[in-house]
């Protein structure tokens, strides 16, 4: 079917985001970072010292404030989650070095997708961010050069922070961190607020059926209640690499209460026959419900229109 180009003025200020984003992501260009990302500068007593030598087992009280969650809120990679560590992640010990690539923009309260790769294999990765408290911690399934990880923000993540990467080899030495600096797109973050992230340069589509049955998608990108598709990533095509969709209900709009649809097509895949790999990632009330990952192949492409896609999952809104 005949669909219109992504249009809306943000899609271009998003672009820009998504290029300051990937601007300290090419292994080069990236800047030193602390190695601790802690802020207390007092020499450790003996207790303390045993302490933080111990941050994977022990759980001291966190500062909401000042914890990772306030820009991320879960990572995965392979189907599996992080852990969630207090403290800060281990110091570098002559372990590989890392890069990290972003295959998609970041958008607040969704979920972005990054690649780290190194020249060793690697066991383990660890993710902190510059001035928050806590790291996540992830294992891969077996030894590897490269890992994808998916990195769902909070939905009032900073504006601009620094997101540190740093790999683990089997024999448990750490490599030298490496900082990205994210600047997150501002998306609309309502009530209720589904997004979708993709990893290659194609067309993939986010369809939301409310519960009275309308659905909301780049065919319909504004509904009764007041939802709305305020990103249409890659329309038929005309790539801008963002490699999102975000539907939500913003200020002065109530979604409605029951039960709602999210169903992901794959529009086209441009010309690519590479798999391309998917996050569904839903927020209710200010809280991350879940993310749902999964893949189409190339000849999954359908140029789906409405009722069109794969049903990813469903929940539901009280009244
Ligand atoms: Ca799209």
């Amino acid at each position: 079917m005949q669909r219109r180009f992504g249009s809306s003025v943000w899609v271009a200020a998003g672009l820009v985001s998504l290029l300051t984003a990937c601007s300290g992501d090419d292994g080069g260009a990236a800047a030193p970072v602390p190695t601790n990302t802690q802020t207390n500068t007092l020499p450790p007593t003996a207790t303390e010292t045993a302490t933080a030598t111990e941050v994977a087992t022990t759980t001291p009280t966190p500062d909401p404030a000042n914890a990772i969650e306030q820009a991320l809120t879960s990572v995965q990679s392979a189907g599996v989650a992080a852990l969630r560590m207090s403290g800060a992640p281990p110091i570098a010990s002559g372990g590989p070095a890392v890069t990290a690539e972003s295959l998609s923009a970041a958008i607040l309260g969704g979920t972005a997708q990054v690649r780290l790769n190194s020249a060793s294999d690697f066991v383990r990765a660890y993710i902190s961010v510059v001035g928050l408290d806590g790291f996540f911690a992830i294992d891969l399934p077996a030894a590897s050069q490269l890992a994808d990880l998916q990195i769902t923000l909070g939905q009032t993540a900073p504006a601009l922070f620094e997101c540190v990467y740093r790999i683990e080899a089997a024999d448990g030495s750490v490599g030298e961190p490496i900082g990205v600096m994210v600047e997150p797109i501002e998306v609309g973050t309502g009530e209720v607020q589904v997004s979708v992230s993709w990893d290659t340069l194609s067309d993939v589509d986010l369809h939301v059926v409310e519960p009275n049955g309308e659905e909301i998608f780049f065919a319909n990108a504004v509904s009764a209640t007041g939802g709305e598709l305020d990103l249409d990533s890659n329309a038929a095509c005309n790539i801008d690499g963002l490699n999102n969709e975000n539907i939500t209900w913003g200020m002065g709009s109530t979604p409605g209460a029951g039960e709602y649809i999210v169903r992901v097509d794959y529009w086209s895949n441009c010309g690519l026959t590479a798999t391309t790999n998917y996050t569904v990632t839903v927020q209710v009330g200010g809280q991350l419900v879940g993310t749902f990952s999964g893949a189409f192949a190339p000849q999954d492409a359908d140029g789906g229109g409405p009722g069109s896609g794969r049903t990813i999952t469903t929940f539901t809104v009280g009244s």
